[in-house]
């Protein structure tokens, strides 16, 4: 399998996943300003939305899609835990987790990162931002992760979105939960190898 990934964006999660279930996943780098690979190879005839992660999976077009790529590498070892089975409870609470990461937290800092995202429109998103921070902050007064003790693929993708918070200054230092939840993430073997693989350790 192949990953199309820019260091330190979403598709962190799903790299940080696949070290995590210890799979035999490819890194591909991907300009994503240029939309190009190192070998200038165009990056929109792998996927025409521009944009990572992308899984070559060597079964039809990529997969695409943070919370679903986490789940489908996730699924490749299902005695990792990462994903628990489908149609339990457990892996619902997960999916709900994934989806409130995708929607609530990772497309609301989207506007962030843009220059030409209008002032206004930044300081609504970085409010909304610290109502969700607010809610994760409490649901992770429970457990050293989002649903418990098991380190799961929501945790890999709230921790990936989360590091953005810093570059966007937004002050986590309100979220005692948050950042022992950082500092455990950060302090796992596989998230380590991600993190240096990509650039960023
Ligand atoms: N809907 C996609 C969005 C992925 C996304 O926003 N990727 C960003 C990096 S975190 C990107 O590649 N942006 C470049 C672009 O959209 O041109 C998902 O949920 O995975």
């Amino acid at each position: 399998m192949k990953l199309f990934y820019k260091a330190g964006a979403c598709s962190l999660a799903p790299h940080i996943v696949a070290r995590e279930a210890d799979l035999p996943v490819e890194l591909v780098p991907v300009d994503l300003a240029k939309k190009t690979m190192e070998d200038g190879a165009d990056f929109l005839s792998v996927n025409p939305n521009g944009y990572v992660p992308a899984l070559d999976i060597g079964d039809g077009p990529v997969l695409t899609e943070a919370s679903v790529v986490v789940q489908y590498l996730a699924d490749r070892k299902p005695e990792s835990g990462l994903m628990p089975a489908a149609g339990s409870t457990a892996r619902y609470r997960v999916q709900q987790w994934l989806a409130f990461v995708s929607t609530e937290l990772h497309k609301q800092f989207s506007p962030l990162f843009k220059p030409n995202t209008p002032d206004a429109t930044k300081a609504i998103q970085r409010d909304l931002l610290a109502k969700r921070f607010a809610f994760v902050d409490k649901a992770l007064a429970n457990g050293t992760y989002l649903t418990g003790e098991t380190f799961t693929a929501a945790d890999a993708y709230l921790f990936t979105v989360l590091r953005w918070a810093g570059a966007m200054k937004l002050d986590l230092s309100a979220f005692p939960n948050i950042a022992r939840f950082m500092d455990a993430v950060k302090a796992r073997p596989a998230v380590q190898t991600a993190l240096r693989e990509e650039g960023l350790a």
